[in-house]
């Protein structure tokens, strides 16, 4: 398997691309993946040809092959010679129109054997941007950017004291370097997650999927630094050996890792237990540990409210919320089965979480039967909307809206699984439901999203939806909308968030809504088995449910302008604009491994995958 956490920080050596195999040896997974023709099959299903055939330049020395978010690392190194020449926090793009002489740069050929294993395997050989050198550079104006890739955060981006935050739903956003300040209002750094403002710290637990330690280390506040922090991860053999090489330097950080028995699962839940002074925290995101995912992403979470601790010899289901979260919660733990997370089971069992109105909604691998279907993945979600959400009028003109930063393998027909099992799940409504065919829309980036981004090309080392996986499922890509509906604001960061909800015709109200790690796979939601009567899960994910009827309400209203946010408001921030927008005619879903080199992006480079 080829793990790919990017963005590690400037200085650190660690954690670059890592590579392990991945030799669990399971049997399910066709095998794939032929490259031979993506580009005409992308073509056959598109009248447009916006996919640019690859112009056969000769290669640069140098490194100017770059790999993922490497790019910007070799953005720092390039510095002596800036590409870039607009501040994207400017929030300026390149208007010129591309006729791509001077931005076809080189082609790399689809030679890449690991390609050709399995399209749906962890093994695939990263997209790499072929950093456009720019012609005209010595006649431009050097980076405003300064020597590094990352711009420095302003002086304000940090909270200097206890945010006002909406505490309603406790849902929200990170802050994103380079938006106007208004957009980054009631949104959350790491560093303010991690602040004294929130609870003197005792120890906490990080569970993730890419980690970049010593950058981690130092968003702990100076005075907690050295306090125990536990890692949960997913890492085996080589990458796991990187990893806690990465913490050689720091004591204080131990490793639990979590077990992946069935191939091809990932760890990628994200969450954070915050064991303070005053009580406990959970932080429920989306995340990874690394700088570029809290840089220009859209990201998003779930903050607890601080939890106090119970009256010494209290029992460990005191505490216990409406929606049962404490229950759940240690459940999700226990699945583990790991003794370094005893000790916090142990604790969490200590304290008093009845003021949460969120339901716990995971993921855990494994094949289940019988009742231990419905406890995680899609299942789960479907036992909760059909206890704890009630019908609509007018029911089956109330859309799914689902949004996601990865697609996985769903089959050769949309029957297979999207409609035949998850449309089925997320169109559950109360116990009425027959679940017709709900209205579902998929916000994924097109590559003009990506292009015109404030990352830019780069931002699509975050969005591996491969080549492979596509051509297989042209079928999905009438789902799709857009992820920035007018290419201005807050969706001008890509997401990396992933949410689900379900909307009224009008586009007003929800009939619930979800934030979690689980995109659209079936790694993440799970698979029906032996004629339904087994589920099979391969990965580990996270995300909390918000119902109406936890907040003592009908339907929660949709936000109109949620920004900046002010702590009045009583409506819910869907974190992206509605309607969603279709994909026109010229949109293409971004594809991570072929290349765009027709058009700059917004700091003047191509795309072009090795
Ligand atoms: C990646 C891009 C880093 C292949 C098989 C299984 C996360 C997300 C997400 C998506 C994928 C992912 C991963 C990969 C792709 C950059 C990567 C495979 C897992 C991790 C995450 N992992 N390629 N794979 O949330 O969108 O590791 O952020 O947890």
């Amino acid at each position: 398997m080829i793990k790919l956490c990017a963005g590690m920080s400037q200085d650190s050596q660690h954690g670059k691309w890592s590579v392990s195999s991945s030799e669990d040896d399971d049997d399910e997974l066709p095998p794939s993946g032929t490259t031979s023709k993506p580009r005409q099959a992308m073509q056959s299903n598109h009248t447009s040809s916006s996919v640019a055939d690859p112009v056969e330049v000769k290669a640069e020395p140098e490194p100017s092959l770059i790999v993922g978010s490497q790019a910007r690392q070799q953005a720092a190194r390039n510095q002596s010679n800036p590409v870039k020449f607009e501040s994207p926090a400017a929030g300026k793009r390149r208007t010129e129109s591309s006729d791509g002489a001077g931005w076809a740069l080189s082609d790399s050929d689809d030679d890449d054997a690991e390609k050709r294993k399995r399209s749906e395997s962890p093994v695939r050989k990263p997209a790499s941007p072929k950093r456009k050198k720019a012609k005209l550079e010595t006649e431009r104006p050097p980076s405003p950017h300064g020597r590094v890739y990352y711009i420095d955060e302003p002086d304000d981006f940090f909270e200097a004291s206890v945010p006002h935050l909406d505490d309603t739903f406790r849902f929200y956003l990170n802050k994103v370097t380079g938006l106007d300040r208004k957009y980054n209002s009631g949104a959350l750094h790491i560093r303010d997650i991690l602040s004294p403002l929130f609870g003197t710290l005792k120890a906490s637990v990080q569970f993730n999927y890419c980690f970049d330690i010593a950058w981690m280390v130092e968003q702990y506040p100076a005075e907690f630094r050295d306090r125990p922090v536990l890692i949960v991860h997913g890492d085996k053999r080589e990458a796991k050996a990187r990893l806690l090489q990465q913490a050689q330097p720091f004591p204080h950080v131990r490793f639990c890792q979590a077990k992946l028995d069935i191939a091809f699962g990932t760890h990628h839940t994200k969450m954070m237990l915050l064991w303070y002074d005053e009580g406990f925290r959970v932080i429920i995101l989306t995340s990874n540990l690394i700088r570029a995912d809290w840089y220009q992403k859209t990201q998003g979470m779930w903050m607890s409210p601080l939890f106090p601790r119970l009256p010494e010899g209290s029992s460990n289901t005191a505490g216990e919320s409406p929606t049962f979260f404490k229950r759940d919660l240690l459940e999700y733990l226990a699945a583990y089965r790991a003794p370094e997370l005893e000790e916090w089971i142990q604790r969490i069992g200590e304290h008093d979480l009845s003021q949460t109105r969120v339901y716990l909604v995971g993921s855990i691998p494994g094949r289940y039967v019988g009742p231990d279907m419905e406890r995680w993945g899609h299942l789960r979600l479907k036992k909760l909307l059909y206890e704890h959400t009630r019908p609509v009028p007018d029911e089956d003109r109330w859309a799914v809206v689902g949004q996601f930063s990865s697609i996985g393998s769903m089959g050769a027909d949309k029957s297979k699984w999207l409609t035949g099992e998850f449309q089925r799940t997320l169109g559950t409504l109360g116990k009425s439901s027959l679940a017709p065919d709900t209205p579902l829309h998929l916000l994924y980036p097109s590559v003009e999203d990506v292009r015109t981004s404030l990352e830019g090309y780069p931002a699509g080392g975050s969005l591996p939806y491969s080549i492979q996986t596509a051509q297989k499922q042209l079928w999905l890509h009438s789902y799709f909308h857009r992820w920035q509906a007018d290419a201005t604001g807050r969706t001008h960061a890509m997401p990396h968030i992933k949410t689900y909800m379900r909307v009224s015709p009008d586009f007003t109200q929800l009939a619930w809504f979800l934030v979690t790690s689980a995109n659209l796979s079936k790694a993440a939601w799970g698979t029906l088995e032996k004629n339904n009567t087994q589920v099979m899960v391969r990965s580990y994910e996270l995300g909390v449910l918000y119902v109406p009827s936890a907040f003592d309400m009908k339907t929660f209203t949709v936000q109109k302008n949620p920004f900046p946010v002010s702590s009045s408001s009583s409506g819910f921030p869907v974190p992206f604009d509605l309607p969603p927008t279709c994909y026109s005619e010229k949109d293409q879903p971004w594809i991570w491994n072929i290349p765009y080199s027709q058009a700059p992006d917004t700091h003047g480079n191509v795309w072009v995958p090795s």
